[in-house]
């Protein structure tokens, strides 16, 4: 039975990549951090297997890390852990910097300095968010791909690009098996809320619940012109997995090859909620608009096709009804639950 270690396994594609490691036999060693509060839902269901092992650490904390790398020899390291934010990233660029910059050379040096060290396997996540301002232009059109030139524009993309710098210095240095992923944005049922998607989808789930009501509070954003290439959580985690299943290490685009802009997913879900003016819903507001933003993203991944065998099930239109359909049945299922709750307190 293999052993993988996984740092950021309660974040969303902690919890994808721990589904898929499970069901291929592994043995999990999820790290996640202390926290004054449970965070530990999205892997809820893991937690009774035998083979997945939930153990504390900060990927800030050099020492902590190495012991868990030494403690569980583990056969494959993935890297999920990060201040994964960008607008947060303006917010905290020092905790940004030391997270998602800092912990990457700390797991780096852990397997450096291990007696394994040429035994074990390392992902690192890196993304898209790299490429900032740059794309390649061919007579195909406009898109990034492995050979596009990074041009980082947040705190965030300067720490990943620093990550993503590093371990390509350790593979050609000390001959570490370490790949990087730049994945495009993936989204989920499982995305963090304020993430645009999930934010999104959650409100629209709030409003279907509340019976459309007139009153009920806009939905606040910032930029709808921004475009992305989104593709499942689900896809992108398999395509992780399968960069440590080859014999060399290399770096990897995965993306799903279509970019639309935030306002292509807003018509799309509430169109999906059955809501066809979308704009009378929401508000624009500066808040959410970035120092610097990211204006076009849309990904090449023919190298993670023909090399690794990769290709995404879940596209745009999919994702955006598929996350709205869960927000909506999840805000309907609470809001009877809160009724059913007060029927029983009128009743006392
Ligand atoms: P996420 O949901 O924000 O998860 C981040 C994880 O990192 C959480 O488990 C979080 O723990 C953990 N973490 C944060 N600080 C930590 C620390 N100091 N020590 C240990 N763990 C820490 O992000 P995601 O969407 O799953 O993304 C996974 C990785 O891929 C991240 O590195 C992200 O930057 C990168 N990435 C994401 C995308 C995307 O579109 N989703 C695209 C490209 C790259 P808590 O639960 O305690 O917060
Ligand atoms: O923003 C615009 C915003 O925060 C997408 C992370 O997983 O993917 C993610 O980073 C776009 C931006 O994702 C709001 O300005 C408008 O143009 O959902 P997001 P992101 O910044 O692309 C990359 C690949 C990662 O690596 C990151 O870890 O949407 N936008 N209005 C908004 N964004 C947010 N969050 N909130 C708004 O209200």
């Amino acid at each position: 039975m293999k052993t993988a270690i996984v740092f950021g396994v309660t974040g969303q594609d902690g919890s994808y990549l721990t589904d898929l490691l499970i069901s291929k036999n592994y043995k999990v060693v999820g790290v996640a951090r202390r926290s004054s509060v449970d965070t530990t839902e999205r892997i809820g269901e893991h937690q009774k297997n035998e083979n997945f092992v939930l153990v504390e650490g900060d990927i800030t904390d050099g020492f902590c890390v190495s012991d868990i790398i030494n403690k569980y020899e583990p056969d494959e390291v993935y890297n999920l852990a990060a201040q994964s934010h960008v607008g947060t990233s303006f917010k905290q660029p020092t905790l940004t910097w030391d997270v998602t910059a800092g912990g990457c050379l700390n797991i780096l040096e852990a397997i450096r300095v291990s007696p394994r060290c040429n035994e074990i396997r390392f992902y690192q996540a890196s993304s898209s968010e790299m490429f900032g301002k740059n794309f390649t232009v061919t007579s195909g059109g406009k898109y990034q791909d492995e050979n596009t030139a990074f041009m980082p524009q947040s705190p965030y993309a300067i720490a990943k690009l620093a990550a993503h710098h590093l371990v390509r210095n350790y593979r050609d240095s000390y001959g570490i098996h370490a790949s990087s992923g730049i994945l495009f944005n993936h989204e989920s049922e499982r995305r963090g809320e304020n993430f645009v998607t999930r934010k999104i989808t959650k409100w629209i789930g709030k409003f279907v619940a509340s019976g459309k009501d007139e009153n009920f509070p806009k939905l606040r954003l910032g930029n709808l012109q921004a475009r992305r290439d989104w593709g499942h959580a689900k896809d992108y985690v398999r395509g992780m997995w399968l960069m440590l299943q080859q014999e060399e290490p290399d770096d990897y685009v995965i993306a799903t090859g279509e970019t639309h802009s935030v306002e292509e997913f807003l018509e799309c879900s509430f169109g999906y909620a059955g809501i066809d003016n979308w704009d009378e819903y929401v508000y624009i507001d500066p808040e959410f608009f970035r120092p610097a933003e990211v204006d076009y993203l849309l990904g090449n991944p023919t190298k993670a096709r023909e090399e690794l065998g990769w290709e995404p099930q879940i596209k745009f239109r999919r994702l955006a009804e598929l996350m709205t359909e869960a927000d909506i049945d999840e805000e309907l299922r609470r809001s009877s639950l809160q009724e059913v709750s007060d029927g029983c307190l009128e009743a006392r």
